[in-house]
């Protein structure tokens, strides 16, 4: 058995990743469930063994990747394992963990045939980005997405500055959405494009996927948006506001619109929705939100590699300074949401570092 596995990794169904041809499919299945699928080293290079395996493959018609919970598509990165590593000082480790991560981000985005994800529940950070560079992003009355990294004092990464900043709606759009960690409901998700299509349950889809054609299978198990619980988008609803806020200048002129806005609105719907920006934004970590917006107004001209080039620079950077390891000691060791960040107004970072690291 030992010697079996050692020759067939990926077919261990105990394994964290397992890949499977069924059919004329290449399925993905993520397998941690109890840490909500978030991703190892190992789990991003099983992942990418099976993607470089199909890609140029003619018998694969498709690729899916999905998860064997449906509580979680992908909760993240494992942050946990590479904060262990940053707290001796072991900052290879994390740099060679995001520098395989967002290989395959950037691989993912290259494929030449379909590559469908399967998001059913949570999406969050490291799952987004092994889901949005790829030609469908299903979602479900129960998915739930976010890019909520400045809560553990890190910036939105994987691919996502880039992505943000080329969404069908505008950047400034992108940028409320990597600053405030906004909760995405699926209708939010169709508004901005993040995803493609939305349908009632992924597991008939699934299954339909593996007898008609794409087209058909997509056409067939549409749900329409209307069925949602919440059928129109919040993000949709308050545009203008996002796009008067958000499109222009730093972190601190931004913040000061907010909270003008928060003081001042007439709009009860609009006044009701800003309460919930400035909750949003109550555990950001401010050296975060400086960088998150230097990072974005540069990857709005950029390629995905430029931006996942950028983003390990900010990565690395901040990983090196203390709120990163605050950040997650905060949100997922003690889980008492209470970082000390430093420093903690957004008017004491330096944006002019953060500038010329993206610069
Ligand atoms: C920001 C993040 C992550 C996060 C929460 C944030 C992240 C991540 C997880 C996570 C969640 C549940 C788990 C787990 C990790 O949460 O990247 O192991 O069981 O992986 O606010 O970036």
């Amino acid at each position: 058995m030992a010697d079996k596995r050692r020759k067939h990794p990926t077919y261990d169904p105990n394994a964290e990743v397992t890949a499977v041809v069924a059919g004329h499919v290449g399925v993905i299945e993520l397998n941690r469930p109890k840490a909500l699928n978030s991703l190892s080293v190992e789990m991003i290079r099983l992942i990418r063994e099976a993607v470089d395996r199909w890609a140029d493959d003619d018998w694969i018609r498709f690729i899916v990747i999905k998860s064997s919970s449906d509580r979680a598509f992908c909760a993240g990165g494992d942050v946990r394992y590479v904060r262990m590593r940053d707290m001796k000082r072991m900052y290879r480790f994390g740099d060679s963990f995001f520098e395989e991560e967002y290989d395959l981000n950037e691989r993912l985005s290259q494929i030449n045939k379909p590559v469908i994800a399967l998001l059913e529940g949570i999406v969050m950070g490291g799952g987004m980005g092994i889901s949005m560079h790829g030609s469908h992003r299903v979602v479900t009355p129960r998915t739930l997405g976010a890019m909520p990294e400045a809560a553990i004092g890190f910036v939105p990464d994987v691919g996502m500055s880039y992505r943000l900043t080329h969404l069908d709606c505008s950047p400034a759009v992108g940028l409320f959405i990597a600053t405030t960690g906004w909760r995405l409901s699926p209708a939010d998700m169709l508004y901005t494009g993040l995803a493609t299509n939305l349908v009632a349950d992924v597991h008939a889809f699934e299954s339909d996927l593996h007898s008609g054609d794409l087209p058909e299978v997509l056409r067939s198990n549409a749900l329409d948006p209307q069925e949602l619980d919440e059928p129109t988008s919040t993000l949709q609803q308050h545009v203008e506001w996002i796009e008067r806020t958000f499109a222009e200048g730093t972190w601190v002129d931004i913040e000061a619109r907010i909270v003008r806005d928060a003081g001042s609105v007439s709009d009860a719907e609009l006044a009701q929705f800003i309460t919930k920006v400035t909750d949003s934004l109550e555990g950001a970590n401010p050296e975060s939100l400086v960088a998150t917006v230097e990072l974005f107004r540069r990857a709005e001209g950029a390629t995905l590699r430029e931006a996942l080039d950028m983003e390990f620079k900010v990565g690395g950077e901040l990983r090196r300074g203390p709120n990163f390891i605050e950040g997650v000691r905060a949100v997922l060791e003690h889980k008492d949401h209470n970082a000390q960040f430093e420093p903690a107004s957004t008017d004491d970072v330096d944006v002019e570092k953060w500038r010329a690291l993206v610069g």
